[in-house]
Formats: structure tokens, C-alpha cells, sequence
């Protein structure tokens, strides 16, 4: 049994300077922890809802004070002096005290930085590392590390739109390890800053994750360039390091056409162009190559991508169980990404990792493009035996905060990377 003995919140900043919620909690006989929530740009429609002032004096909007005083007045007196057994009663009791589907009562970062931070003040109670309190909730023995994807070109919401496709991710295939994987990923993004310097007359600027996002002319320059500057950093594209892309579709989707370049496509269409991404370009993981609610076309996109890449669904599933079943009954894609805050708790977040898993499908753990120096989602995406994670760049600390977890968690165990898949052309 857990006892919470203390609770309380502050409103901290994000990696875009906005504001998001910071839980504090102490166990009966513990040193108290706290847990930070990440927030996102690009953002699905049935994610949980966020809460944010809409005070426009006050960060324009988006402070998280209300969030806080939630933990304060309505949190905190219903759980402190409670004993809690696991995770999964803490999140019920969540749960209830929201009353919502979406969490819009008590704001879906308010309720999420109580779960993670009961999740952490449990694992330090118990005495184990984060990760492997991870693993005992999921009931899962770790046995490997989740490859790496890592952002190297960013367009449209996170860098003001100048592409239409949102992350070009490498992929380091062939390393064995992290830490092989990190060198290899380094080694290319100093040849792709390079060439874009030439190609474009760029100066280093950064998208919101810390991808190179230069005035590229159209979405397939992305993977041209990036392929380009694999082979300038003297590794073979496909076989060592490939490519994950999130298209992020939802985004361009208006009028029932995708307006990706400057012809309008019609679902029918994008699958196309989508296929020719896929002959042309080592990509392995093609993340919302459709939008959220193009459901009928996604089992035609399954069908005709699946055996080569994981048709990967973001803001299609929100992490979402309801929507993660319906996708699985009409084969609509192979990978689930899971961000925990697009549904609130752990628990539920598990929920939908474990449906995923049951369908056969793998699963990417994710980072927000909003994220904080916080590094838990390293031993969640270690603990839940996440296939990928995806991060973000490899240059600024709310990122690399993770990646740096994920080096001391190698270390720590030894474990290896699980099997790379197979590379596209
Ligand atoms: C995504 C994420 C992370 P955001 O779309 O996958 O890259 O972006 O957090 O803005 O939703
Ligand atoms: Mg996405």
C-alpha cells in the first residue's frame, strides 16, 4: 500500500517557454518527487482536453494556474491521508474525481502529472528504478531497448509550416546499441546542417523539437536531403541508418483533399504518393500518412504499406482505446504511437499499449513537441518495452534529458536494442 502524505503542484515552463503543471508528491515515509508534464502543437481531435487559463493577459491564454489549483482544491484533499495499493486505483479515483470523458474538468495535464508522479513516488518507495515499476505494472519482464527515431528535418506545425510533412526521424538500424545509435544520428545531422547551409543559405535554425528546418521546396526534398546526407556521412541509407516519417496529414487536410504540394490529393492519391515515398526512400515507419478521421482509407493504406513499414497512427488513435479498437477491427494500421497525455493516465495508457500489443502491432513510445527536462518517458518507453521512441532532435536538453536517461538505463542493464526491423529500398 502506498500512502500519499502530501501533494501539490506548480506551474512550470515548457521547452516553447509556455506554461505546464509540475506535480509534487510524498509517500508516508519518503522523500517526495515530482513529475512533469509535456504538451503538444500538432495535436489530434480526440486527444484529452488540456487546460489551460484562456486568461489572453497571461501567457496568451495558456497558463496552467487553473490546472494547479485542480491538484490543490479538488486533487489533493481526495487522495492525501488515502492509501492507494497500485497505479490503477490511484487513476480510478482520478478518473472519478474528473467525471468527464476527456478529462476537461480537472484538465488532462493536471490529472496526468498526479499519475506520473505517483508512479514515481511508488517506484522510489519500493526502492527500483523507474523503469522496472514500469515493467511490474505492465506485468512485462524487460528484455531489450526501443530503437531510436530521431527528428533531423521538421516542418509544419512545428516549424511555421514552410513543408507541409511534419518530421523526417532517423533511424539508426544497424547500431546495437544506444549509445551506437546516438553517434551514428550525430554524425549525420552535422552532414545535413552542412548541406542544408549550402543548399538553402540556412543558418542553424531550429524547429520546436530541435530539427533543421530550412525553406525546403517541397515535402520530398526532406527525404532526398536526408538521404543525401546519410551517404555524406559515409553511412549506406536503408541498410545502417533508414528513415521514420510523420506525416502528420491531419494537418493539410482541408476540403477532403491533402494539400501536401500544389496539386490538391484525394485520399486515393495520397496513398499513391505515399507508396512512391516508400519505393524511392528507406523509410521504416510511416507515422499519420492519413488524416484522423480518413478512416476509410486507412485499411487501403495498411494493406498496401503494412508489409514493408509500420503504418503508424497518431493523431488517427490518440492513444485512445475506443479508437485503438475500432482501427484494429478494420486493419486500419500496424503501430500505435502512444503519448500519455493524449489520454490522461497511466493506466488508460497502458489500456491501449496492451490492446496494440494483442493485435500483433508494435508501439512507439512519444514525446511532445512541448516538453519539459523531465526524463520519465525514457523508463516508460524502457519499462512498457516499447518498439521505438521518439523523442525529438538530439540538440537541446528538454530532449536530450531522455536520451541521456536512456544511455545510464544501457548502462545500468545491459539490455540490448531490440531487432532492428527490416529497411525499406
Ligand atoms: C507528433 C508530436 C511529436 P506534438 O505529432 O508526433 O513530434 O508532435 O507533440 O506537437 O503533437
Ligand atoms: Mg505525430
Amino acid at each position: 500500500m502506498f500512502t500519499i502524505e502530501h501533494l501539490d503542484a506548480l506551474e512550470i515552463l515548457d521547452s516553447r517557454g509556455r506554461p505546464t503543471v509540475q506535480a509534487v508528491c510524498r509517500l508516508r515515509g519518503h522523500p517526495p518527487v515530482t513529475a512533469s508534464v509535456p504538451s503538444g502543437a500538432s495535436t489530434g481531435a480526440a486527444e484529452a482536453h488540456e487546460l489551460r487559463d484562456q486568461d489572453p493577459g497571461r501567457y496568451r491564454g495558456l497558463g496552467c494556474r487553473r490546472a494547479v489549483e485542480n491538484i490543490r482544491s479538488v486533487i489533493q484533499p481526495a487522495v492525501v491521508g488515502r492509501a492507494f495499493s497500485e497505479q490503477a486505483a490511484l487513476d480510478e479515483r482520478l478518473i472519478e474525481l474528473d467525471g468527464t470523458p476527456d478529462k476537461s474538468r480537472l484538465g488532462a495535464n493536471a490529472v496526468l502529472a498526479v499519475s506520473i508522479a505517483f508512479a514515481r513516488a511508488a517506484a522510489r518507495a519500493d526502492g527500483i528504478p523507474l523503469y522496472a515499476h514500469f515493467a511490474r505494472m505492465a506485468g512485462i519482464e524487460v528484455r531489450t531497448l526501443p530503437r531510436l527515431t530521431i527528428n533531423l528535418f521538421s516542418g509544419g506545425k512545428h516549424a511555421g509550416a514552410q513543408a507541409a510533412i511534419q518530421d523526417v526521424l532517423l533511424v539508426p538500424v544497424a547500431a546495437p546499441t544506444i549509445d551506437d545509435g546516438l553517434a551514428m544520428t550525430f554524425a549525420v545531422y552535422q552532414t545535413a546542417a552542412e548541406l542544408i547551409a549550402r543548399r538553402y543559405g540556412m543558418r542553424l535554425l531550429r524547429a520546436d523539437e530541435g530539427g533543421l528546418a530550412p525553406d525546403f521546396p517541397g515535402s520530398e526534398a526532406m527525404l532526398a536531403d536526408a538521404v543525401e546526407a546519410m551517404r555524406l556521412a559515409g553511412l549506406q541509407p536503408g541498410r545502417e541508418i533508414a528513415l521514420a516519417v510523420d506525416v502528420a496529414s491531419s494537418h493539410f487536410f482541408r476540403g477532403g483533399c491533402y494539400h501536401l504540394g500544389t496539386t490538391p490529393l484525394d485520399s486515393g492519391a495520397m496513398v499513391a504518393e505515399l507508396e512512391g515515398w516508400a519505393r524511392r526512400y528507406p523509410i521504416v515507419s510511416l507515422e499519420d500518412g492519413l488524416a484522423e478521421d480518413d478512416w476509410s482509407h486507412w485499411p487501403r493504406l495498411t494493406e498496401r504499406l503494412g508489409s514493408r513499414l509500420l503504418v503508424l497512427g497518431d493523431d488517427f488513435l490518440c492513444t485512445n482505446p475506443d479508437r485503438l479498437r475500432r482501427a484494429i477491427a478494420a486493419r486500419a494500421a500496424t503501430a500505435l504511437l502512444l503519448k500519455v497525455n493524449q489520454i490522461g493516465t497511466l493506466t488508460e495508457a497502458l489500456a491501449a499499449c496492451q490492446l496494440g500489443r494483442q493485435a500483433g502491432w508494435q508501439v512507439t513510445i512519444s514525446a511532445r513537441s512541448g516538453e519539459t527536462e523531465d526524463d520519465w518517458l525514457a523508463d516508460l518507453a524502457v519499462g512498457w518495452a516499447g518498439d521505438q521512441i521518439k523523442i525529438g532532435s538530439i540538440t537541446q536538453s528538454e530532449r536530450l534529458a531522455k536520451y541521456n536517461r536512456l544511455l545510464a538505463i544501457e548502462r545500468e542493464t545491459g539490455l540490448p536494442v531490440v531487432d532492428w526491423p527490416k529497411a525499406g529500398p
